[in-house]
């Protein structure tokens, strides 16, 4: 059974209003729209905690979800979003640089990419970030659902090719037919308890 214990803690755009509880935490992060929102309610099988939206931009803050009472699920604006205007731009990357480089409860990282396509340079750069400050990575392939069986080797090639890490450890995933989501408790379950 897929049951958790899940709480909305706070939304945060400042460093000040980060929760100080110091649990640790997974940031989600890729492209707007590419499910990142979705993943997380998928995960915890709750339909509407965080919000998702078929126009891109519907995350605009940092939010941090408290699961079973033992870590955090953080879920961030996408980047490539087309903001309003060149100050909500640069505040949008302030905030992300903030909470990449001084969040010591920071532990993991999920990369989401959409299975369709090849990730592009700021997922690229995301996941270089990641390895050189010693972040564990998760790669989500996601929108599973999409894609013909088909593709589906050729599409784990271009994915695993292009952020340089295994095609066994992309875990394609869909938050249409939960396809993953036992992959991705079993790999968070094992990261936990490595503590
Ligand atoms: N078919 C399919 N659609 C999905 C899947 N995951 C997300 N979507 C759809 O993709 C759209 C965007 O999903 P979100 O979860 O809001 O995406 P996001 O990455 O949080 O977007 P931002 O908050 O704008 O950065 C919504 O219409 C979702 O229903 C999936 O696995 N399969
Ligand atoms: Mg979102």
């Amino acid at each position: 059974m897929n049951y958790h214990d899940v709480e909305f803690v706070t939304s945060a755009k400042e460093k000040s209003a980060w929760p100080k509880e110091g649990c640790i935490e997974f940031v989600l992060a890729g492209r707007s729209n590419v499910g990142k929102s979705s993943f997380i309610n998928t995960l915890v099988n709750r339909k509407n905690l965080a919000y998702v939206g078929k126009t891109p931009g519907k995350t605009r803050l940092l939010n941090f979800f408290k699961i079973d009472n033992r870590f955090m699920l953080v879920d961030v604006p996408g980047y490539g979003y087309a903001t309003r205007g060149q100050k909500e731009f640069i505040a949008f990357g302030q905030m992300m640089d903030e909470y990449f480089s001084l969040r010591e409860e920071l532990k993991g990282l999920f990369m989401i990419v959409d299975f369709r396509h090849k990730p592009t340079k700021d997922d690229v750069e995301m996941v270089e970030y990641a390895r050189s400050n010693h972040i564990a990575t998760f790669i989500v392939a996601t929108k599973a659902d999409k894609i013909k069986n088909s593709q589906w080797h050729t599409n784990l090639k271009v994915i695993a090719e292009t952020l340089n890490v295994s095609k066994d450890s992309i875990i394609p995933f869909s938050s249409v037919t939960s396809l993953g989501v036992d992959v991705v408790w079993k790999k968070l379950e094992k990261l936990l308890t490595s503590e």
